[in-house]
């Protein structure tokens, strides 16, 4: 017998305790020099980030220990196959975080894995609950699967502004051959947007199109944890979230938007 989905609301309840205990840990080391575990080209691990996963991978594992945990930082083996799984970022942004630039969220997002696959995601789950907190402005962004998208509390919704009108937001993940692809995307698309923005959370770029601050978003070779949560977040809104696995190692190229912006937005990417 398929084990049955957690209630929706005590899955969101606990996401929201393990983000705003992680976003507390955040805060606190704003201000105080972060121990640096790795540094790439374009790219950095924190000590934080582990220790961030670990402490919402705890407070997760108390409300639902029958449930592993995909994170950024470690994940349970199982978390590939069970009926049920925790997709964590525990500091979305990190680079911002560790030059002490406040925009960097917690995203943490319930899947369900789905028989027959509605959602079609190769991977085969699907999200049913998401949580994106921003400790800095202490915002909290949330969805369940068949609920609206809120922010503290209250109703968001994607914009209704055309291409021509949008602020546009897209990532720069930093993965080998990213760099000509973005230059690419930057040239068709400023001159048909009102500006671009590249900001560096994925999973608050997809939290803004949700709440109609961006309008769109785009960017290729993201990981499942920086959207999994922004993605119902924003389906929630009611706008569109589109995404294919590129390559072998579990890579996505995302378009998120408000969904007139997107339909515009597929000519020139
Ligand atoms: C970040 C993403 C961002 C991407 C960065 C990085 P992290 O996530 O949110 O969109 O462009 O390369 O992957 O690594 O800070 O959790």
């Amino acid at each position: 017998m398929t084990q049955s989905p957690p209630a929706a609301q005590t899955v969101l309840d606990a996401a929201i305790l393990a983000a705003r205990a992680a976003g507390r840990l955040m805060s606190g080391h704003r201000h105080r020099t972060k121990r640096v575990n790795d540094a790439t080209r374009h790219d950095i691990k924190l000590e934080l980030d582990v220790r961030c996963q670990r402490l919402i991978t705890r407070v997760l594992t108390a409300s639902h220990p029958g449930i592993p945990v995909l994170g950024e930082e470690a994940s349970h083996e199982e978390a590939t196959r069970a009926p049920s799984r925790w997709v964590v970022d525990p500091i979305d942004g990190t680079v911002n975080f560790a030059h002490g630039i406040p925009h960097a969220a917690v995203s943490i997002a319930l899947q369900v894995r789905e028989t027959p696959r509605t959602a079609g995601y190769a991977d085969g789950y699907a999200t049913v609950a998401g949580v994106v907190f921003d400790p800095f402005c202490e915002e909290l962004f949330t969805a369940v699967r068949g609920g609206p998208a809120r922010l503290n509390g209250r109703r968001i919704r994607v914009s209704e502004r055309p291409l021509s009108e949008a602020v546009l937001s897209l990532g720069f993940s930093g993965r080998p051959g990213s760099v000509p692809s973005m230059v690419r995307d930057v040239r068709r698309l400023s001159p048909r947007v009102r500006k671009l923005r590249i900001m560096g959370s994925a999973a608050l770029a997809l939290a803004y199109v949700a709440a109609g601050r961006f309008d769109a978003y785009v960017e290729r070779g993201i990981r499942l944890w920086d959207i999994a949560a922004g993605g119902l977040i924003i389906e929630s809104a009611g706008g569109r979230f589109e995404r294919k696995e590129i390559g072998s190692d579990g890579r996505i190229a995302l378009t998120a938007s408000n969904g007139r912006a997107g339909r515009a937005l597929r000519r020139w990417l």
